[in-house]
């Protein structure tokens, strides 16, 4: 896949998306997102991938949607131009694999929300989150209005929010707001072993999962569990099943095959 603004890598299984504009902290113009929802709809698809990780690199995360590019635009530019924006993050959120954000230095405005769209967060002990969008005399547009209440609950995401103010890596540990935090030079690796481990699981039962996690927060509780339910028993259909408790029975590893 070849793209400007992003690179994508593949190994083993594990698909790697680094945002490629270091000269502006890897600010999110409209090409990046292009592009961004482009490789998500290309990777969700390929079947040799398994798991998906998305950086900025080893010095910052992304500091934002382009400020200077956003600055020009009037409200329909917006409404049409930065829609894919809106495609690439759901794409993310919403592909049938697992998605790892590995996060270095900033993440703040729509980079933050970009995160959020992914199902894990590893940060980095330099990493600073913050969603700044009301200093610029708008409201975070990319999700974070959404996504960080139902991450961190609405308490803490309305105090981020109405600020403006960064946290630092430990307290976006504490709230809830990141996975796991480790030393900056160990961020990519971290989310490589996460992935690694994801994939070594059976990825029919863990792409359901995600649906019913994602989903679930459509529905009500009663819903959600029936759609949960549904999605159990569709699993009693796999070789996936078989295997996972046939090996558990002899006791083995169990060699999943995705099916
Ligand atoms: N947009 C454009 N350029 C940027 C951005 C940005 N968000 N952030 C940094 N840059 C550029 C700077 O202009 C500078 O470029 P140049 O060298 O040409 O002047 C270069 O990157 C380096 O930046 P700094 O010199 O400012 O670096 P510092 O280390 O001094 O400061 C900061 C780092 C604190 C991160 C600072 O750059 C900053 O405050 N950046 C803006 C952070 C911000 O407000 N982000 C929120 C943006 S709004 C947003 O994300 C809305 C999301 C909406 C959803 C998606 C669209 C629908």
């Amino acid at each position: 896949m070849a793209f400007e603004t992003i690179l994508v890598e593949i190994e083993e299984g594990i698909a790697t998306i680094t945002l490629n504009r270091r000269d502006v902290l890897n600010a999110l113009n409209s090409q990046v997102f292009t592009e961004l929802a482009e490789a998500a709809e290309n990777l969700a698809v390929d079947d040799s991938v398994r798991a998906v990780i998305i950086t900025g690199g080893d010095k910052v995360f992304a500091a934002g949607a382009d400020i200077k590019q956003m600055a020009l635009l009037g409200a329909v530019d917006v409404a049409i131009g930065l829609r894919p924006s809106k495609i690439a993050f759901e794409r993310l959120e919403n592909m049938p694999k697992p998605v790892i954000a590995a996060i270095n230095g900033y993440a703040l405005g729509g980079g933050c929300e970009l995160t959020l769209a992914a199902d894990v967060r590893v940060a980095a002990d330099n990493a600073q989150f913050g969603l700044p969008e009301i200093k610029l005399g708008i409201l975070p547009g990319g999700g974070g209005t959404q996504r960080l209440p139902r991450l961190i609950g609405a308490g803490k995401a309305k105090e981020l929010i109405f600020t403006g103010d960064l946290i630092n890596a430990e307290e976006a540990l504490r709230v809830g707001l990141v996975n796991k935090v480790v030393p900056a030079d160990q961020v990519l690796a971290e989310a490589k072993k996460m992935a690694k481990k994801f994939v070594s699981r059976g990825s029919v039962a863990l792409s359901l999962a995600k649906a019913c996690i994602n989903e679930g927060q459509r529905m009500d509780l009663e819903m959600g569990l029936e759609y949960e339910h549904k999605c159990f028993s569709l699993l009693f259909a796999t070789e996936d099943q078989k295997e996972g408790m046939k090996a558990f029975v002899e006791k083995r590893k169990p060699n999943f095959q995705g099916k």
